[in-house]
């Protein structure tokens, strides 16, 4: 039988819970199936290790994933410790050291939730993000001179590559080409963004070439966040900078009714390296600790990692759970409306799985 290494990070915050949430789903699902298995390896690393050792994970800690078939990720993030710290030391680590330069950010709206846009259907609203996940704006290009000083300059230089861009382009339209309306938005700010945003037009118009049956648009990233409210069914497959992606897929899943819904897979298309599945939200000081996070981001995530390993059917198949339970008020989460509780949803997705 097939067995597959499974990092766990559960990091920060309700990361410490819905990353549990997901094994104990994974492995109901490789025990129903009983075509393969996971070994899981959890890595206590984030914000306790820092207050232990003084930094967010080894030194030496990439060497512990290297040879993973892949990685579950919860969040990065802690109260008590500054967020560019917490963020850097951890999951960008991974995401830059592992050249994971693909975030896929799939949207849509699960059977049985109350979406705020009144009249978009499920139908009209079935999105995947792309989100530049190596350079641009958290190249971490730039510093900080005469700190504390009136006179302080400080930059974040977004840092765009021609090699870069092009593959990001390349994989979005290759993944627009897979999905039925092959349809792909070019997000941008070439008006403001001179320089850099002007070659990232200049590369999808020469990468759309390669693509000729998917029909591209651009739209400035500002005036896309009016189109993914008032037009949500002429978007499909988006591409986008690091920044406006980040933001972009906060605001797709809350219009598609909750930040607690969303997964990501920061992927290395070219295998190299273990890709890391994680849903998008953060750490969510607010709720931490109570058992009210949903944990449906992170099964959607594994879902995605499934697909990565190339277990097709076993991720339609938790796909499927996962509507099964969405579909039931019952089971809905706080952030949904609903009472029930991290450890009520897992249950419940656990059951369907082995009915
Ligand atoms: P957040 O995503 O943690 O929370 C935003 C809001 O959404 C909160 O009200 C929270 O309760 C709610 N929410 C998020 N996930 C939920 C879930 N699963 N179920 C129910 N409600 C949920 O964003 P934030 O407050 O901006 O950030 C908190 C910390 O997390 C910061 O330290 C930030 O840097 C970090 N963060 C980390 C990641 C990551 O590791 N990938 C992503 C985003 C934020
Ligand atoms: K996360
Ligand atoms: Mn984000």
């Amino acid at each position: 039988m097939k067995t597959y290494e499974i990092a766990c990070i559960p990091g920060d915050g309700i990361g410490k819970e819905i990353v549990p949430a997901g094994q104990t789903v994974l492995a109901a699902l490789a025990a129903s199936r009983n075509t393969f298995k996971f070994e899981f390896e959890n890595f206590g690393w984030g914000g306790d290790w820092y207050r232990r050792h003084g930094e967010m994970m080894p030194a030496n800690g990439l060497d512990a994933l290297r040879n993973k078939d892949a990685i579950l990720f919860g969040s990065a993030g802690d109260p008590d410790i500054l967020d560019h710290i917490t963020l850097w030391g951890l999951r960008l680590k991974i995401c830059q050291g592992f050249d994971q330069y693909a975030n896929v950010r799939p949207t849509r709206i699960l059977p049985g939730i109350d979406a705020p846009l009144k009249r978009c259907t499920p139908e009209d609203l079935n999105w995947v993000i792309v989100r530049e996940n190596s350079e641009g704006e958290y190249a971490g290009v730039g510093g900080r001179v005469h700190q504390g000083h009136p006179l302080e300059v400080a930059t974040d230089l977004s840092v765009m590559t021609r090699a870069g861009v092009e593959r990001i382009m390349r994989y979005a339209f290759k993944l627009a080409q897979s999905r039925p309306r092959k349809l792909l938005t070019v997000v941008t700010k070439s008006n403001a963004q001179r320089h850099a945003m002007v070659m990232w037009d200049e590369i999808a118009a020469q990468i759309s070439k390669e693509f000729p049956d998917v029909k591209w648009d651009k739209e400035l990233v500002d005036a896309a966040t009016a189109r993914m409210v008032n037009r949500p069914a002429t978007l499909d497959t988006l591409v986008a900078t690091n920044l406006h992606a980040d933001i972009l897929s906060d605001l797709a899943a809350a219009l598609a009714g909750s930040l607690g819904i969303a997964p990501t897979g920061n992927i290395d298309p070219e295998r190299r390296y273990p890709s890391m599945f994680e849903p998008i939200h953060g750490s969510a000081f607010d709720i931490m600790g109570k058992g009210l996070a949903n944990p449906v981001g992170t099964f959607w995530s594994c879902v995605m990692l499934l697909e990565h390993l190339g277990e097709e059917a076993a991720a339609a198949q938790l796909m499927a759970v996962i509507e099964q339970v969405t579909a039931d008020p019952a089971l809905h989460t706080r952030d949904l409306g609903g009472s029930a509780t991290t450890a009520e949803v897992t249950q419940a997705v656990c059951a369907r799985i082995a009915a």
